[in-house]
């Protein structure tokens, strides 16, 4: 049965930036509700949003915005080459090309149904399939040879139906292949109360106890872990065939899975306590943007994205709060955010001649952050952030 646990209000689509034309018009807007599977363990959002309202020509989110994604992507590739020597790879959700870049074009190919984004890296001469990922695609691509490695990060989340993605995934892989999924850990996420991890777009958010569970139903199973510590803390998840014998299950598994049952995953009340830590961080961040204003002081935001649309609508924070926010994707500049409509305006770096406190949209890139605004912290520039509890720092 699924126990909701959790109640983020009424909110737009996260990445529906908005145009300045469009401003006037009604936005569509769903339900957020967060529940617990406590058959499966698995967490998800109760009303689903069709990925076609989601993922379509006009995707706004570029994975290569972020030098530290980058450098992620580069180190895995290597790892990947070193550890696996794969000689065929898909990658479901490639889009703008951050991971695939790292590989020869003869060897990977690309699964983007976001048009925009899949003409980027067809441009750049890497094989790339504009398409949703399904059994269809799957055989489409694999017709000669299957594939030694699908690696998928940050998508397996957005994929409501499993039944596509793992008969997808078990006819392409070859008989010794592997399956690499990346996506934010539960774990952290509870941790950390980032309920902003829950948006239109994330559908699930894993823990290692469900994901093992609905492997089991494909006849898949985790054989490695990694906690990575991207988009605020991620699992980077092994996973092989049952019948494949090439690869031993690594004692990391069982470990991740012990700190899972420890901190209480496969528990209701576990959950309800969650909601109670976030109820807390929006009083409290309300609080801390009320004693600004109250100031005087001047509060823009830093990275417009789909995780900040879940706070400012769940909080109700607007441009009374925040004046404006700053973001390097030219997708977003000169659009509005969803629901708030806070204008998002060109990157320049920071400076406090103009600025008071800055509220960290992109808090899981805080170390890139701070490293580019050294000066603008020198200068005594503050930062709010809401993560794990709010604060200004
Ligand atoms: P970032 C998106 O979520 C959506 P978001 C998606 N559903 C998902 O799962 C994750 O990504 C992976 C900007 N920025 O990565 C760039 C700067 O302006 O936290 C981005 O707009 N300057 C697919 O949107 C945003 O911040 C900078 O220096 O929550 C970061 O978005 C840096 C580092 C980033 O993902």
């Amino acid at each position: 049965m699924i126990k909701k646990f959790l109640d983020l209000g009424s909110q737009p689509l996260a990445n529906s930036y908005i145009l300045k034309k469009n401003l006037k018009l009604k936005e569509k807007k769903f339900k957020l509700e967060v529940g617990f599977n406590d058959k499966n363990f698995l967490v998800s959002i109760l009303k689903t949003v069709s990925k076609e309202k989601m993922f379509n020509k006009n995707y706004p989110y570029k994975s290569s915005e972020s030098n530290t994604m980058k450098q992620s992507f580069k180190n895995l590739a290597k790892k990947i080459k070193k550890r696996f020597n794969p000689k065929f790879i898909i990658e479901v959700g490639s889009n703008d090309g951050a991971f695939i870049k790292n590989f020869d074009k003869k060897k990977v190919v690309g699964v983007e149904p976001c048009y925009n984004l899949a003409q980027i890296t067809k441009k750049l001469g890497y094989k790339t399939y504009s398409e949703y990922w399904g059994p269809n695609l799957s055989k489409k691509i694999t017709k000669i040879k299957k594939a030694d490695l699908i690696y998928s990060a940050n998508t397996l989340s957005h994929i409501e139906n499993f039944n596509e993605i793992f008969r997808a995934v078990d006819f392409a892989l070859s008989k010794k292949g592997i399956l690499i999924l990346e996506d934010p850990s539960l774990l952290k996420c509870l941790k950390n109360t980032a309920y902003d991890q829950f948006y239109c777009e994330h559908i699930y958010v894993f823990s290692t106890l469900a994901l093992k569970n609905i492997l089991k139903k494909f006849n898949f199973e985790i054989f490695d872990i990694e906690n990575v510590n991207t988009h605020g803390g991620s699992n980077r998840y092994f996973i092989k065939k049952k019948d494949n014998r090439f690869y031993k299950i690594s004692t990391t598994v069982k470990r991740e899975i012990s700190k899972e049952i420890r901190f209480g995953l496969n528990k209701f009340s576990t959950y309800k306590k969650f909601e109670k830590k976030v109820l807390n961080s929006k009083k409290k961040l309300l609080q801390i943007i009320k004693k600004l204003k109250n100031k005087k002081q001047k509060i823009i935001g830093y990275g417009a994205t789909a995780k900040s649309c879940t706070v400012l609508n769940y909080c109700g924070i607007g441009k009374q709060d925040i004046d404006y926010f700053l973001d390097t994707t030219s997708y977003k500049i000169n659009k509005f955010l969803p629901g708030s409509k806070i204008l998002i305006k060109k990157y320049k770096k920071l400076s406090s001649n103009n600025v008071d406190v800055v509220y960290l949209g992109a808090w899981n890139f805080k170390d890139e952050i701070f490293k580019k605004e050294k000066k603008f912290i020198k200068e005594g520039g503050k930062f709010i952030t809401h993560i794990p509890l709010p604060k200004i720092i």
